[in-house]
């Protein structure tokens, strides 16, 4: 049914499926219920001040991922979730349509890949002919020549031990795929990054214009303080007029303040550091900070980033820094190589992979550990506020390569 290593059946997927319709009517009616006292109050307000205007907001549902159906989207979603060993009622709705927009957004890259090497394999054993065909395959998948070549040839080396049948060569690879991935998070020594409690975490996004930095801004401050992390936003975008303007609609949605400075020209490292001001006063766990992907030609985008680093070392030099690479994945190898010239002179602690939906490009992803060895760090598939989520090679990996 699917070549995820789950000793889980779609008969387990289904009484998931039972339990989270079971707890969605369960919260639909205690919504309702809340409701219905809310307008009760008012009623009685209403008649014992009959001056008062009722004010009645509609409950914010906003938050609510409704379930979906229990479809092979589901089915393959709980299997991946229960392979990583969650139990059946620790699965939440927005877990399932999280890994079901990352499988389907990985549908194109899938589709020139896995679905003509299953075709190419069939049942039967790998042979060096068919580790030609991975090899092209993996390549124009965007994995990048140094990834495949790794993959390749451990493959090759495993089929000169033993028989490898199409099922177990397709188990091989991810695995390979995987530790490919997940050598930079080790290095790192932080498996998901969260901020640290009790310190001020500034957060800089950076990379080249149109890559999504201001949109994935949006996402992680949602994510901030939805997680009950005190957030706050740095426009230091003072390029684009509108950076501004965009950057408060997103931190509308998430209840974040933005701080920044209206006037023309006014200088990033500047916006930082009332930034950072406004973060002390407050008791800030996460500051992000939006730059910009392009300058008035005179700057030099590398040296505007050093500024603001300094700025943020100068003034509260305990503050736990990442500057994390966005990375548009339909750019492919393109990308790649502005990741390649940033890394150099940007001094990165992470990437953040755009766009992975509706891409054929997402092995990009592979190419970025291996050659620009940077942890990836989150990764966003879509443009609504919860189409961003931690990275989890694992997730990746099988959605990639997923049979279906
Ligand atoms: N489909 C899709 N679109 C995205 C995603 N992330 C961002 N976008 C879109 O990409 C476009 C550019 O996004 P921005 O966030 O403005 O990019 P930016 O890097 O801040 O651009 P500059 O500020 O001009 O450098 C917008 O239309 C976003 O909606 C994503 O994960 N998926
Ligand atoms: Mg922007």
């Amino acid at each position: 049914m699917t070549n995820i290593d789950s000793d889980k059946s779609r008969e387990w997927a289904a009484g998931a499926y039972a339990l989270l319709k079971k707890r969605q009517e369960e919260q639909k009616q205690e919504l309702q219920k809340q409701e219905e006292q809310k307008q009760e109050l008012q009623k009685q307000d209403f008649f014992n001040s009959p001056s008062k205007e009722i004010i009645s907001r509609p409950v914010d549902k906003t938050d609510e991922t409704e379930l979906g159906e229990f479809d092979d989207n589901f089915t393959w979603s709980a299997m991946v979730l229960a392979a990583q060993g969650k139990k059946i009622n620790q699965i939440s709705i927005d877990e399932i349509d999280w890994l079901t927009k990352l499988r389907r957004g990985l549908e194109e890259t899938r589709k020139g890949f896995v679905t003509e090497l299953l075709d190419k394999l069939g049942d039967d054993p790998l042979t060096p002919e068919s580790l030609d065909d991975l090899e092209t395959l993996l390549i124009r998948a965007d994995v990048g020549i140094d990834s495949t070549d790794k993959v390749i040839s451990s493959l090759r080396k495993k089929l000169n031990e033993e028989v490898v049948g199409g099922e177990a060569g397709i188990k091989f690879l991810k695995k390979q795929l995987k530790l490919i991935i997940d050598e930079p998070i080790k290095k790192s020594g932080t498996n998901i990054l969260v901020p640290q409690k009790g310190k001020l975490n500034v957060w800089l996004l950076v990379g080249v214009n149109g890559v999504g930095k201001t949109t994935t801004l949006g996402k992680l401050a949602y994510l901030s303080a939805r997680s009950n992390y005190k957030t706050l936003i740095a426009a230091a975008d003072t390029f684009r007029a509108a950076a501004v303007e965009q950057l408060k609609v997103w931190g509308d949605r998430s209840n974040v303040d933005v701080i920044s400075n209206q006037s023309k020209n006014a200088d990033p490292a500047a916006v930082v550091f009332d930034a950072i001001n406004s973060a002390k006063k407050r008791n800030i766990d996460l500051l992000l900070v939006d730059t910009a992907g392009r300058l008035q030609t005179k700057n030099n985008l590398m040296d505007e980033l050093a500024k603001i680093k300094k700025i943020i070392d100068k003034k509260v030099p305990d503050a736990i820094v990442e500057s994390l690479l966005v990375l548009d994945a339909s750019q492919g190898q393109n990308g790649l190589k502005q990741a390649k010239s940033f890394a150099k002179s940007a001094n990165l602690s992470g990437a953040i992979i755009t766009k992975l939906d509706g891409t054929s490009r997402g092995g990009v992803s592979l190419a970025v550990s291996e050659e620009v060895n940077l942890p990836i760090r989150f990764i966003g598939a879509g443009e609504g506020i919860k189409d961003l989520r931690p990275f989890n090679s694992y997730e990746f990996v099988e959605a990639m390569l997923a049979d279906q």
